[in-house]
């Protein structure tokens, strides 16, 4: 058993995540969060790199707040007998740096520390800096010199501060940057997980007995994490961490919206602007442009002024998806003046893509065009780096995204990078946009409200993508709770004051008897894995099954349904013949019998897209049911095709080619 004071220990560690909550509630607007990008008036300083990395002891987890590991001077501190520091890339996740298990499957503090950086002598505290993170997993607390500069619940997501009088400017002003992170997940962090502390069966004192007998299944103070989702929850800084500028008056947010109507794109804007504090009686204006592509490259820009306003274009380049249209995914740049009492102190520069998404009772449309979705869920995850944003990685995937003829996919299950977003949008990608809700089991006011606060930032982030055509709101929630029903309509009602642009769908594993969540939606997303984790091997049976429960979904709800998630797992290089499971035969097999439903569901007229399980292999926790990792993608983890990539491509380029009423199943 354990002791009181061991249990006092992990549950006081774990208390830091659950207690710290920022004020940030999901229902206060939050302020704007535009990505760092340098302009006349603003500069960007990356500090990725090599870091400093230290975990907290296991069975010590508050052992770096004791040893003032952040105290501006020491850096991580060089507390004896807690172990080495060792370094770590940022950005990367930290699990898979090293050959050491116990990093690998740590739990708690870990401890990040940059020293010294200097900031360009232009900078000033008359500079407003901001220090800013995509993400880290998944409650982070920075300290800048020693100060606590902000904290953050949740990963991929970012966050930042205003860390202007935090820093030392000038020759030899130099700086400290420390980070704490905890991967810990509990029943109210969004996706949950669950600390236990195992019983140990023969540690139990027996009465008048004063020792107790010694353990044989969990020492004292065995802890154990786990969550029920299936993939690895990797940790780390995982995304850009930088440093930048910008004037002192400056363009906090911007909102875009476009309506078409007749051929003309009216272009709905709305600026956010903050004056400098100590200026007396600002008076702020903005002047907007709408240049094409993202320079003047000599067509004259539609222009507007004021700070909210419509801009009207007439003929207007249209962002289409992949296969619609020959140039897809145009972007405008626009293009935001900011000027307080007639001097222009600030520009910023925001690529937007004027489309318009519809959707009714049995299609989901862009422009007007009714769209079917080929496509993939997915993961950022590879070798080494876990869930750290690779570049090289980001443009491979999309590369093999194209030659497989996809034109969409969803972040399952947490929003992708920004930096990922932005393949999307400029290649034509249609991303279903999903907030980390996956797998939640048990629904209290609290995780509502964090809840929330996850869609508010995601949509903060994500709002003005034109790649992002549906919000995700969960993926396989135990919705066949009755506690399920209010809780997702809580939730969607939230999400739909934040835009009410976008369709709302979520990925249901339950039956449509029992489902409490699908009634919400403006679209339903089913995931079925017919003859894999049900009926085993039985082929035969998942063209009937998968035609017949879509069409029952579509019956009951009146609503659109794609399916969002169906595949196999198969082992890149086993086969047999005839297939059998963990095969790429079978795995070819089991998605041909797939198509075939598919294909008859689509000439139904509400089954509006299939996507596919998975893009490529990913880690996942151990288990019995995994071989080193789920194996259900098309490509392997290195990226590598698998037989049923080709298999797959032949689709996708058959569906983008030919309409609803040809057959693209390959028999
Ligand atoms: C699912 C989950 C996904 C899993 C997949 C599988 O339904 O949404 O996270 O990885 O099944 O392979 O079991």
């Amino acid at each position: 058993m354990i002791s009181k004071s061991e249990r006092r220990h992990v549950l006081l560690a774990a208390a830091f995540v659950l207690l710290a909550l920022p004020a940030i509630r999901g229902d206060e607007p939050l302020p704007g969060m535009l990505y760092p990008k340098e302009s006349e008036f603003r500069e960007v300083k990356s500090l990725d790199g090599m870091w400093r990395f230290r975990t907290a002891p296991v069975g010590e987890l508050t052992r770096g707040y004791e040893g003032r590991w952040l105290d501006g001077k020491r850096g991580l501190g060089d507390v004896p007998g807690v172990g080495p520091i060792i370094d770590m890339p940022v950005p990367s996740s930290f699990n898979d740096i090293t050959t050491n298990a116990t990093l690998r499957d740590y739990n708690g503090w870990a401890w990040y520390d940059l020293a010294w950086f200097y900031v360009p002598a232009s900078w000033s505290r008359d500079t407003r800096v901001v220090l800013r993170f995509g993400s880290a997993h998944y409650y982070a607390k920075v300290w800048v010199n020693g100060i606590e500069a902000m904290s953050h619940i949740g990963g991929h997501l970012p966050f930042e501060a205003d860390v202007t009088s935090l820093l030392n400017y000038g020759p030899g002003g130099r700086n400290e940057l420390t980070v704490a992170i905890n991967n810990t997940l509990t029943p109210h962090t969004i996706p949950q997980g669950t600390v236990t502390f195992p019983k140990d069966p023969d540690r139990k004192k027996k009465k008048r007995r004063r020792k107790p007998y010694p353990w044989t299944r969990y020492p004292p103070g065995y802890v154990s994490y786990s969550n029920t989702f299936d993939f690895f929850n990797y940790a780390g800084i995982h995304r850009p961490v930088m440093l930048y500028t910008t004037p002192l008056s400056y363009i906090e947010d911007i909102n875009v919206n476009t309506i078409l109507q007749d051929g003309t794109a009216f272009v709905e804007y709305d600026v956010t602007a903050k004056p400098d504090s100590n200026s007396v009686s600002p008076v702020l204006d903005c002047t907007v442009e709408l240049l094409y592509g993202n320079y003047y490259d000599g067509r004259q820009p539609v222009g507007g002024k004021g700070c909210a306003g419509t801009l009207e274009v007439p003929d207007p380049i249209l962002w289409w998806p992949r296969t619609m249209h020959p140039q897809p995914g145009y972007l405008y740049t626009f293009e935001v003046r900011l000027w307080m009492n007639g001097t222009l102190v600030d520009i910023y520069r925001q690529p937007v893509g004027l489309r318009m998404i519809t959707w009714n009772e049995t299609s989901f449309l862009i422009n007007g065009e009714p769209v079917y979705l080929r496509g993939f869920g997915r993961h950022e995850d590879s070798d080494i780096r876990g869930k750290g944003l690779d570049l090289p990685l980001v443009t491979r995937d999309h590369n093999l995204l194209s030659w497989v003829g996809a034109n969409s996919y969803r972040t399952s299950h947490y929003p992708y990078a920004e930096e990922i977003m932005d393949f999307a949008d400029r290649l034509g990608f249609l991303i279903v946009d999903e907030c980390p809700a996956v797998n939640l089991d048990n629904y209290d006011d609290e995780l509502l409200e964090r809840h929330k606060a996850v869609m508010s930032e995601l949509v903060r982030r994500d709002k003005n993508r034109p790649s992002v055509v549906m919000w995700s709101i969960a993926n396989e929630p135990r919705s066949q709770k009755i506690a399920a029903g209010p809780y997702f309509r809580s939730v969607v009602e939230y999400v739909k004051t934040l835009d009410n642009t976008r369709p709302l769908t979520a990925a249901i594993n339950q039956g449509y008897k029992v489902d409490n969540l699908a009634q919400y939606l403006d679209i339903i997303g089913v995931n079925r894995y017919y003859s894999w984790y049900s009926d085993t091997g039985h082929l035969e049976l998942v063209q009937h099954q998968v035609e017949s429960e879509i069409t029952r979904w579509n019956q009951k709800f009146n609503k659109p349904v794609f399916m969002t998630e169906y595949g196999a797992d198969a082992v890149s290089g086993l086969h047999t013949l005839p297939e059998s499971v963990w095969t790429e035969d079978y795995q070819v097999a089991l998605m041909r019998e797939y198509f075939k439903a598919f294909d008859n569901l689509r000439s139904k007229g509400f089954f509006i897209g299939e996507m596919i399980w998975n893009f490529a292999d990913f880690a996942t926790g151990q288990g019995i049911t995994r071989v080193v990792g789920n194996k259900k993608g098309v490509f392997t983890r290195s990226r590598q095709p698998k037989s049923s990539a080709r298999f797959l491509k032949e689709r996708y380029w058959c569906l983008a080619n030919h309409n609803s009423s040809t057959s693209c199943c390959l028999y």
